[in-house]
């Protein structure tokens, strides 16, 4: 997307305050390349900087993670908290423990969360860290360890009113209750509002573990709903094999369509009958396997080591292992291949090329932003369970999270219409997005 003149030196200042940081320019860079219609609308929100401000985080925590492995070896990694935009909340994201996590991932993460927070309609503000910590091949012990470490240093800056995290990739129920643990010990208080994802009988909320998935589902029935189609009877591409792809998956299956490939690090599956969903869950969910040992099980399907996933022809895709993972060149080939609509159920995994191709093609693409908010939105229901000292049903729960949904979508579809750039979510979700924090912001004074 080519950024308004008007906004090309906040452009410059951004790359060079930021040196070394692609994906966060990236990120910036797509929000950038949108809002230019809204300094029309609303010229008190550029008299007031609003674009500058938000593209500079309210804080940024960087620490050291000393910790001792099984061998009793000391290990030492380096832990991040970006506090983004409390504008509208106390700063809410996940934490990602993925040996490829530095602090222009994580600035990319928590500014990416600052509009899709705000999407919800819910009240959160943005953030997001992690840590270089690579969890593959560590025992429950090192997990263990090494959370308390993590938490040893960050408990000082959360609180359920200042800053409450949750998972992300490398990062589900045990780690948080290692967390959870470890901020109860230091803290001596049983506040269930200061991290989210918690398990269901110390203070979790039924439907989180689905919540991505299970919302980017939705998003994607609505775009179809609008093009006159449904997800019934569709085939369909989801990469990743974690959190967020396997309850895609599911609500995928739920809803008729069939998904015939998923994927790790390491290669994809194809099952062209349809991925087979109790066998995965046993593989990934109850043994922490790879998708490779799905293959030993299922004689029908197929592990491919390299190569695309996206070559495998679908109608639907959606991407949700990690960023930047569907390439310009990708998105030719489920173009060619007649692909309808892109749900991008991880953050930012379609590169800018991928982005335009399929914006081009007239494929119906949902940003992350958009598509993936279904989790933190429901990490806020699992707030708002805490708060009341209450819990509620798997139905009442999923209903909410299916009409937050569908909110979403109409937002982003009715902005994109109203700002002239019908049919497209990327320029909806960021001027939304963009509009409730900005607005915000002014009336907070200058923050
Ligand atoms: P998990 O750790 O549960 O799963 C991550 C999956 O993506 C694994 O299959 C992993 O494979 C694969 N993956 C991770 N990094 C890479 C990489 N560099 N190259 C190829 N594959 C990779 O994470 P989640 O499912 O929670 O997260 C997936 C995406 O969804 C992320 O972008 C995350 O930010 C986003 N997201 C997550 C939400 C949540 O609630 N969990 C909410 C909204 C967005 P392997 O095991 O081989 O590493
Ligand atoms: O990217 C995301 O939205 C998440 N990892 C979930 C954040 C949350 O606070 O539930």
């Amino acid at each position: 997307m080519t950024i308004d003149e008007r906004l090309e030196q906040v452009w410059d200042v951004v790359v060079s305050r930021n040196p070394g940081e692609p994906e966060f320019h990236q990120a910036v860079q797509e929000v950038l390349g949108s809002i230019a219609p809204v300094l029309e609308k609303h010229p008190e929100l550029a008299a007031h900087k609003s674009i500058e401000r938000i593209c500079e985080p309210e804080r940024q925590i960087i620490f050291r993670v000393p910790w001792m492995d099984d061998r009793g070896e000391i290990q030492i990694n380096r832990g991040f908290r970006v506090e983004f935009n409390s504008a509208l909340g106390p700063y809410k994201g996940g934490l990602r423990f993925h040996p490829s996590v530095n602090l222009g991932i994580v600035k990319f993460l928590g500014f990416e969360q600052t509009f899709k927070n705000a999407l919800t309609q819910m009240p959160i503000g943005g953030g997001k860290g992690g840590s270089d910590f690579d969890p593959k091949g560590r025992s429950d012990g090192e997990i263990m360890r090494f959370c308390q470490s993590f938490m040893t240093e960050l408990y000082r800056h959360l609180g359920e009113y200042t800053d409450v995290p949750a998972g992300d990739i490398g990062v589900g129920g045990r780690e948080i209750g290692y967390l959870f643990g470890q901020y109860k010990r230091i803290t001596n208080r049983y506040e269930s509002g200061v991290i989210t994802g918690k398990g269901i009988t110390w203070g979790g909320a039924l439907v989180r573990p689905e919540a991505t998935g299970y919302g980017a589902t939705f998003f994607a029935e609505e775009m179809l709903r609008v093009r006159g189609t449904s997800l019934d009877g569709k085939t369909c591409v989801v990469s990743g094999s974690g959190n967020v792809a396997i309850y895609a998956i599911e609500k995928v299956h739920q809803l008729g369509g069939k998904v015939v490939a998923c994927s790790d690090s390491v290669g994809y599956i194809v099952d062209e009958g349809g991925i087979d969903l109790d066998t995965l869950k046993e593989i990934k969910l109850d043994a922490r396997g790879r998708v490779s040992e799905y293959v030993e099980r299922r004689q029908a399907a197929k592990f491919v080591v390299g190569g695309s996933i996206w070559d495998v022809p679908c109608q639907v895709a959606m991407p949700s292992a990690t960023q930047n993972e569907l390439t310009g060149a990708d998105a030719k080939s489920l173009i060619n291949n007649g692909v309808i609509a892109v749900v991008e159920g991880a953050n930012m995994p379609a590169t800018p090329e991928a982005v335009s191709a399929f914006l081009d093609a007239g494929v119906a693409f949902a940003p992350g932003k958009a598509a993936n908010a279904g989790g933190v939105a429901t990490s806020a229901l699992e707030m708002q369970q805490n708060a009341s000292r209450d819990s509620w049903t798997f139905e009442h729960t999923e209903q909410r999270l299916a009409q937050i949904m569908e909110g979403i979508h109409d937002a982003c579809f009715e902005t994109a219409e109203e700002y002239g750039a019908p049919g497209n979510y990327v320029v909806g979700a960021n001027i939304a997005g963009f509009l409730r924090v900005s607005q915000a912001m002014l009336a907070l004074g200058l923050i």
